[in-house]
């Protein structure tokens, strides 16, 4: 029986060279592939060590940094299941996620590990070590103590490699259960589709703790043996100086917006790149111009979420057809789309409605919710993506909107739901609503609309203050407006849209 394994097919991936660059970091390092064998089976094998059950969850708070990448990579050679959480999450986000998730393991910055590891040992969790961004603490000082040698544990296709939560429209956050065999499937795909090619360098510049960063340009690189260089967090013109060395760039749309206000972004800096790939959010058509007019190059845009990884992407070769701004391209090879409306009838082209896809990429559930599961597939299962688009004549899929009440900041997806929950809990607040609005660099962003209570006085700006001391900094309402009362509609829906429209200049 072959080994499915996606770090057994990374590792095949690995040029024969061990000892030639693998990833360069923006302060000088240079690791070597090597290095990514023996510290990846050094990490393996402490994991190993720690006779954990099988199927066990190592829940990973810590700064991007090549280390923390190995981890990754050395949680799927030793078969545990990776759960990657973003850096800005605060103690009750922490909370929850590690309370559901129950993880054998946590890994945290050192300058957490009194909060992260009381939350951990009360949940349960037996094993808390620590790993900072300058290659210092618990882990690797562990890891230091085992072999550097280790054969990938043996699973199959099903077998769970990551769990990745998302934020629900409603209730709590639920983690989208992906499988060695859903990452590898999309990783080849992508591989062939965008032309990995021989030679080929990653800027690796977005964070590790969501699909893009972690799987889609982590596995590119590594599928293809392809060195990356490293940036451990975005710098606009750090990114546009190491084109010269690169060939290929991923990001989200604020990325974009950021290099294009750099003056040194020209196509004499474009000119060693091969390729552009933005997602995660809309690409404004504006972006994709004037990108195109400032670098030469035109972004290629593609589609995608934690539950499916890549679904759809513009061609790569005009044989195929053009890349074309404001879609995101063409449903990728083994990926069924379709666009369903309310009725549940298939629509011609043309015409908007539901995303659903289906294909070999889609998640195996929510962690231990069946319900909320079975609820997001169709009789005949196919994945209800919460995206509305249409598929033009020539097969091209625009993303017009989404039926979730989902606001994508920068690239981070905000739940209204659970930002209005928080400011519902507040003393004084009668009610509130969280709309998006247009903003220049993070292409959408949180404003709070809030009542109070007869009788209660409110301040915008405590709400903003007093959220800051419990959310993740990308969720809070950049401005928060204090009113009588909220629009609504005959059935008493309170109209969001009406407020989108009232507060769409806002920051245009
Ligand atoms: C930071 N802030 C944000 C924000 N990021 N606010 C809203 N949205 C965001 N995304 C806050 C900061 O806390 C700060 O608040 C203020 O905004 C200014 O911050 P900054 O210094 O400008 O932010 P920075 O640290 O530079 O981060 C911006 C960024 C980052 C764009 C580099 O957000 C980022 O890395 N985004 C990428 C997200 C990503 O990888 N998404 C992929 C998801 S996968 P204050 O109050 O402190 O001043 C997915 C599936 C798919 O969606 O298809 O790929
Ligand atoms: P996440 O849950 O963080 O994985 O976010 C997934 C969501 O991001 C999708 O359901 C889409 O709404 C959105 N998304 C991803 N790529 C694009 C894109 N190219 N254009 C528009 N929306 C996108």
């Amino acid at each position: 029986m072959s080994n499915h394994n996606l770090f057994a097919a990374l590792r095949a991936a690995f040029p024969q060279d061990l000892d030639s660059a693998a990833v360069e970091t923006d302060d000088g390092l240079v690791y070597s592939w090597r290095d990514l064998d023996r510290a990846t089976a050094m990490m393996a094998n402490l994991l190993r060590s720690l006779d954990l059950p099988e199927g066990s969850r190592v829940a990973v708070q810590v700064e991007k940094s090549v280390e923390a990448m190995m981890l990754y990579l050395a949680t799927l050679r030793a078969g545990y299941v990776f759960l990657p959480l973003n850096t800005a999450y605060q103690s009750a986000e922490i909370e929850y996620f590690i309370g559901n998730a129950e993880p054998a393991v946590v890994v945290c910055g050192g300058k957490n590990f009194g909060w992260v590891s009381k939350i951990a040992f009360k949940a349960g969790t037996r094993n808390v070590f620590t790993l900072n961004d300058d290659r210092t603490g618990s882990l690797l000082e562990r890891a230091a103590h085992h072999s550097d040698s280790h054969e990938a544990a043996r699973l199959g296709e099903d077998d769970l490699a990551a769990i990745l939560y998302t934020s629900g429209t409603t209730g709590r956050s639920k983690g989208a259960m992906l499988t060695h065999g859903n990452l590898l499937s999309n990783a080849k795909v992508l591989k062939d589709y965008w032309g990995w090619e021989r030679g080929d360098v990653l800027i690796h510049a977005l964070p590790i703790f969501h699909v893009h960063g972690l799987f889609v340009a982590l596995h590119g690189a590594l599928l293809n043996g392809s060195k990356m260089i490293w940036l451990g967090r975005f710098d606009p013109k750090l990114a546009i100086e190491k084109m010269a060395q690169a060939t290929v760039f991923m990001g989200v749309p604020t990325l974009y917006v950021r290099m294009l206000a750099e003056r040194s972004l020209t196509k004499e800096a474009a000119r060693h790149m091969r390729l552009f790939v933005s997602g995660s959010a809309p690409l404004l058509i504006e972006t994709f111009n004037e990108w195109q007019t400032r670098t030469g190059h035109t972004i290629l845009e593609r589609y995608g979420m934690s539950e499916t990884i890549m679904l759809a992407s513009n061609p790569l070769r005009a044989q195929d057809g053009e890349r074309r701004g404001g879609t995101v391209g063409f449903p990728l090879p083994g990926v069924g789309l379709r666009v369903r409306g309310e009725d549940g009838r298939e629509l011609p082209a043309g015409e908007i409605g539901d995303i659903q896809v289906k294909g070999p990429n889609v998640f195996k559930g929510y962690w231990r919710m069946p319900e909320k599961t079975k609820e997001e597939f169709t009789a005949d299962g196919w994945f209800k993506t919460g995206d509305v688009g249409k598929i033009d004549e020539r097969g091209y899929v625009t993303i017009v909107g989404r039926s979730k009440d989902l606001i994508i900041s920068g690239g981070y997806n905000v739940y209204p739901a659970e930002i209005e929950g928080y400011i519902n809990d507040m003393p004084g607040v009668a009610e509130s609503a969280l709309i998006g609005v247009p903003h220049p660099d993070f292409g959408e962003v949180g404003v709070a609309v809030v009542t109070a209570k007869p009788g209660a006085s409110l301040d915008g700006e405590q709400i903003v203050a007093r959220l800051k001391s419990q959310l993740a900094n990308f969720k809070i309402p950049k401005r928060c407006f204090v009113v009588d009362e909220l629009p609504r509609n005959t059935m008493g829906k309170v109209q969001k849209n009406q407020l989108r429209e009232q507060h769409k200049q806002l920051f245009t």
